[in-house]
């Protein structure tokens, strides 16, 4: 049985979007907003990492090991750009590409960015509802002891290696959330991914509206930490807290989201951290959090709605 209450998921890549499809298979009426920081023009396309790769989950298809491109994916358009001498480090597909050559042949017929991922998701067969955090430019840069550095060349040409001094959300101050955006945050449930919480999530916080949107709601608000047992799920959240002075741990995000969550969902593994996340006015839900396949995305989600 699906359950029928309007709920709102916001996502960054792939922990996101793996919640994503746990949501989609135990709801039917989901909306994901998603992080649009991360964005990139490449070799002139308009890419937009983690709205596909939220798209490509929903719709079947996603890379099983990378969570990210397209399952079965050849690169021959990409070995053709390095004969060309182009760089070839961020590893585009040839049916992603696909993907990226509609987005940008639609932005530049002036549709928004909104109406381009409708598009897309319509086409894959994709039933939730997936929003852009935002139709404006946003640009999550990265400021390291090597300099600013563009999301991309800080976390895949540099392997998020370097040391986090700092995030830039470079654009957010004038972007207005996408149409539908601050609607989607009056839903029965809202529910913040398991996504690092200074570069996905964080941007989407950051949209003019968005917080105050989500702070005021009168939905049941469920966190779900991206650190389990002190270590971040997948990529830099662990070293970005530390870097930032925050507490390494489910309770260092908990402290981020204080007043945005009613319930915030820990791993088995953090069970003692329960009481100090109680003393931040959240209830603390304690589960397993690391997402294995399909039914095991549904579980978690189902005992998120159940909260
Ligand atoms: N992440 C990588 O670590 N390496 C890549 O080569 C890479 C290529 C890529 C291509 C298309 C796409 O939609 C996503 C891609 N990602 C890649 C993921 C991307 O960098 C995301 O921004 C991060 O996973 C953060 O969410």
């Amino acid at each position: 049985m699906r359950d029928v209450r309007n709920v709102t998921l916001l996502a960054g890549g792939v922990g996101g979007a793996k919640l994503a499809q746990g949501l989609d298979r135990a709801t039917s009426a989901l909306t994901v907003v998603v992080n649009t920081g991360d964005d990139a023009v490449i070799y002139g396309l308009s890419i937009s990492p983690d709205l596909d790769t939220v798209m490509y989950t929903l719709a079947g298809i996603a890379d099983p090991q990378n969570g990210w491109g397209v399952a079965g994916d050849t690169y021959a358009t990409l070995e053709a750009m390095a004969r060309l001498g182009q760089d070839t480090w961020f590893r585009l597909g040839d049916r992603d590409i696909a993907t990226h050559v509609l987005r940008t042949a639609r932005l530049r017929a002036g549709v928004p960015l909104s109406t381009a991922t409708a598009e897309l998701a319509s086409a894959l067969g994709v039933r939730p509802r997936l929003f852009p955090m935002t139709d404006d430019a946003v640009a999550t840069l990265v400021d390291t002891p090597a300099g600013r550095l563009e999301f991309q060349e800080y976390f895949v040409a540099r392997r998020h290696a370097d040391e986090v001094l700092g995030v830039v959300l470079d654009g957010v101050e004038r972007a207005a959330p996408a149409p539908g955006v601050l609607e989607a945050l009056d839903a029965d449930v809202v529910v913040i991914a398991p996504s690092n919480p200074f570069v996905s999530i964080g941007p989407v916080l950051a949209v003019p509206g968005v917080r105050d949107a989500l702070a005021a709601s009168g939905a049941r608000r469920v966190a779900v930490s991206p650190i389990v047992g002190g270590h971040a799920l997948k990529g830099p959240a662990a070293a970005m807290l530390a870097a930032m002075g925050h507490e390494v741990s489910a309770l260092g995000v908990a402290r981020l989201y204080a007043g945005l969550a009613d319930v915030y969902v820990i791993d088995e593994r953090d069970r003692p951290l329960a009481p100090a996340v109680e003393e931040l006015g959240m209830t603390a839900m304690v589960t397993r959090t690391v997402m294995g396949g399909p039914e095991d995305r549904e579980r978690l989600a189902r005992e998120i709605l159940a909260a």
